[in-house]
């Protein structure tokens, strides 16, 4: 008899556990509906400007840069550097890991853009502190440019 009682016991509080892990489950595709997969988002480059020039994502989220001017640009911020893209050419990076990435365009340094990578818990991180113009790190790079061509490597043209 003794035992069955305990054993009651035991079942009662794990189904207690389960109903919280239940709750929490469908909490959080209420509260970010973003969690369910790595997301695709894409950045404008038109008139010299990036639109949006700050984006928020997600660890494992992708941005893809695509160029809707006639001038060449090409980007570069902490952990990836694009080749110079003409009109409708793409870029594209998977960010890994939270942060806040400047970047800009190497032809026109003024213009500038922001990466930020959410936390898993949806705070955002801290602006790193490091020069946005260090080497890229090839792993975290992802390119969907054209392969490549003749021109890569040329000096261009303004
Ligand atoms: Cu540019």
């Amino acid at each position: 008899m003794r035992s069955t009682l305990r054993k009651q016991t035991l079942r009662r509080g794990s189904g207690r556990a389960t109903a919280l892990v239940v709750a929490m489950a469908f909490l959080v595709p209420i509260v970010r509906p973003g969690s369910a997969g790595a997301q695709d988002h894409t950045t404008e480059i038109k008139g010299l400007t990036f639109n949006p020039d700050q984006i928020t994502i997600r660890a494992g989220d992708r941005v893809t840069w695509v160029n809707r001017d006639s001038d060449r640009h090409d980007l570069r911020g902490d952990g990836f550097e694009s080749k110079p893209m003409a009109n409708g050419q793409t870029f594209t990076v998977e960010f890994p890991e939270p942060a806040q990435i400047a970047y800009h365009c190497i032809i026109h340094t003024y213009m500038e853009g922001r990466v930020i990578v959410l936390n898993p818990d949806g705070s955002t991180p801290p602006a790193t502190a490091g020069e946005p113009e260090a080497p890229p790190a090839p792993s975290t790079t992802t390119s969907s440019t054209r392969p490549p061509g003749p021109l890569d490597g040329v000096p261009i043209e303004h």
